[in-house]
């Protein structure tokens, strides 16, 4: 055991750095290389790494003060594992990610000649800084994401740091070539881009049409890399099933170490107030945000993901008879966890309401041969999607999701309608967006695409995703009302059932009448019965004189 001095390393290049967080105290026991303390120059973050294994003594700063290359920042009691340092000298550490921001200062590619029209690049991994191998921990864009130059399109982590790699241009997202696992190295294909405005597709292009561009390591990745964290669901793109993840994208500013502790406690770190200088997020928030969520969900019994309940205990089957066992698929286990989540979370009443789709119906029919001629169907889908379009404009407490840990009630502006759809490998959630702006034909064009495009298992996550409500449509199988379970974090879901012909009292006598069954289930959070008897009797008077829907 000996008294070793902890010094401030090569900075890369900056002079005069401000501490910003500390990372250990007094009496801490640290490996070789665990960040001590956290500093922060103009352009990057950067965690001084312990000179060796040993026991903290003391830390001689504090958060505000500023430091410099030699500087010492503490004194700890070595217990003989040094990462190379000399004694009482600063260590030398391996320049990571984070720890190098002049590492970073590669110039950008500069856009090929800018002549209008589109090019398709694939965006390769930039020099890690030595690093192989880096394991992808998030993908930050869909495919479909239209992004900005040094918009964070993965995450990559060392044992040491967590990086984003950053967009060299700004584009559209055509093809994600990683998944979340994934070793990259410099010079792996990370995702295809489509760049507007630049050269036409018979320029200077790859043989197979698409060129390859790097991204720059600049500082400013590194100032992306403290802002902006996708939601810490499930990546849609593997889901392909009925519930999106809440994709947050809101902007956090914390340090690698701080970030990899909450991703290890599963913390949304959207959630987290910061307590650092500027909002950043330390460990001290985090854990106390852990704590706060802990104690919440045992004072509420909260069954969030079903965590609070007892699990269904299940017999040894095969004592009453032969038994064969396969695996979930990916979906089925999603899709199931998805239900469970929703059915126990959201608080369901379901509200009934019979159509009278008499005359829509001798309408419906009536357009088969101008259909024929277009080659779509119209079926009562897009009757009822124009419907529920109009309902959710005229009565917007519907077109709204909850955060109950803020408090918010989050308006949507848009009407987008998820549609049900019925495979060979599950249920998938389709979106048709601003229904409220399509015509009939259209709806029925683009619900037909969609449902082929899910049988085929053919949809891209960004046509899953978006849904302000969803339309499960059994009619075309048979039942009489049932009750769908709400697509959180949606608040309402309307089920259709098979319509019937039926005697309704019209004041004199009993008219056979077309009547379509309705059942709308709803969080009871954010809706009350009233409003969702509003809802479904407007959808009554809406299907039953479809002419109401082009007021
Ligand atoms: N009442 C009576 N007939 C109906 C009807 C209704 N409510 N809805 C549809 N039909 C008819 C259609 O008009 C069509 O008949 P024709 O061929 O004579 O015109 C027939 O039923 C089949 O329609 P469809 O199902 O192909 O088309 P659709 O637009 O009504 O529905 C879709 C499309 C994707 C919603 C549907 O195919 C589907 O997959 N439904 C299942 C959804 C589901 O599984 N929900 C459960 C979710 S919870 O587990």
């Amino acid at each position: 055991m000996s008294e070793q001095e902890i010094r401030v390393p090569d900075l890369g290049g900056a002079d005069e750095v401000e501490v910003i967080e500390l990372l250990v105290s007094a009496g801490d026991s640290v490996e070789a290389e665990d960040p001590i303390l956290t500093v922060e120059t103009d352009k990057a973050s950067v965690e001084l790494p312990s000179p060796g294994a040993g026991k903290i003594i003391k830390l001689t700063v504090k958060v505000g003060d500023k430091v410099k290359e030699g500087d010492v920042v503490g004194t700890m009691e070595s217990s003989g594992d040094s990462a190379g340092a000399t004694e009482g000298s600063g260590s030398q550490p391996e320049q990571k990610p984070e720890e190098a921001p002049e590492a970073r200062q590669e110039s950008k590619p500069a856009p090929k000649k800018q002549s209008g029209g589109s090019r398709k690049e694939t965006v390769l991994v930039p020099p890690l800084d030595g690093m192989e191998k880096v394991p992808v921990i998030e993908i930050n864009v869909s495919e479909g994401d239209v992004i900005e130059a040094d918009d964070a399109l993965v995450t990559v982590e060392s044992d040491k740091a967590s990086m984003e790699i950053p967009s060299p241009y700004g584009g559209k997202v055509v093809k994600i070539l990683v998944a979340e696992g994934d070793k990259l190295s410099e010079g792996d294909k990370l995702l295809e881009l489509m760049i507007e405005g630049g050269e036409g597709e018979d320029q200077d292009e790859e043989p197979d049409g698409v060129s390859e561009a790097v991204p720059a390591q600049d500082e400013k990745s590194e100032a992306k890399a403290d802002e902006k964290v996708q939601g810490k669901e499930p990546a849609p793109q593997s889901q392909g099933s009925v519930y999106e993840p809440p994709g947050s994208g809101s902007k956090v500013h914390a340090g690698p170490a701080v970030r990899k502790l909450a991703r290890e406690l599963g913390a949304d770190m959207t959630r987290i107030k910061g307590s650092g200088p500027k909002g950043r997020i330390l460990k001290d928030d985090v854990q106390t945000y852990v704590k706060s969520q802990l104690q919440q969900a045992q004072q509420s019994g909260s069954v969030a993901s079903g965590s609070g309940i007892p699990g269904v205990k299940l017999p040894d089957f095969s004592q009453f008879g032969d038994i064969q066992k396969e695996t979930m698929s990916r979906m089925m286990a999603v899709t199931a966890a998805n239900m469970q989540r929703s059915w126990l979370n959201v608080p369901h009443v379901t509200q009934f309401e019979d159509a009278d789709i008499t005359d829509m119906e001798a309408f419906r029919k009536s357009q088969k041969a101008a259909g024929e001629k277009k080659g779509v169907k119209m079926t009562p889908l897009p009757f009822l999607l124009k419907a529920c379009a109009t309902a959710l404009a005229e009565l917007p407490q519907f077109n709204v999701s909850l955060d109950m840990e803020r408090k918010e009630v989050i308006r949507k502006q848009y009407i987008h309608i998820g549609i049900a759809v019925d495979t060979p490998n599950g249920l998938m959630v389709p979106v048709i967006r601003d229904v409220d702006k399509k015509g009939l034909w259209e709806l029925a064009a683009e619900s037909a695409e969609l449902a082929q495009k899910a049988r085929d298992k053919k949809l891209k996550p960004a046509e899953m995703q978006g849904a302000c409500f969803t339309i499960t449509s059994l009619g075309g199988i048979g039942g009489t009302a049932f009750t769908p379970i709400v697509n959180a974090p949606e608040v309402a879901i309307l089920g259709v059932s098979r319509a019937a012909m039926k005697p309704v009292w019209d004041g004199s006598e009993f008219q056979p009448r077309l009547m379509l069954p309705l059942s709308l289930s709803y969080d009871h959070r954010a809706v009350n019965g009233a409003d969702a008897a509003r809802f479904t009797s407007l959808l009554g008077q809406l299907l039953g004189d479809i002419r109401t829907l082009l007021l």
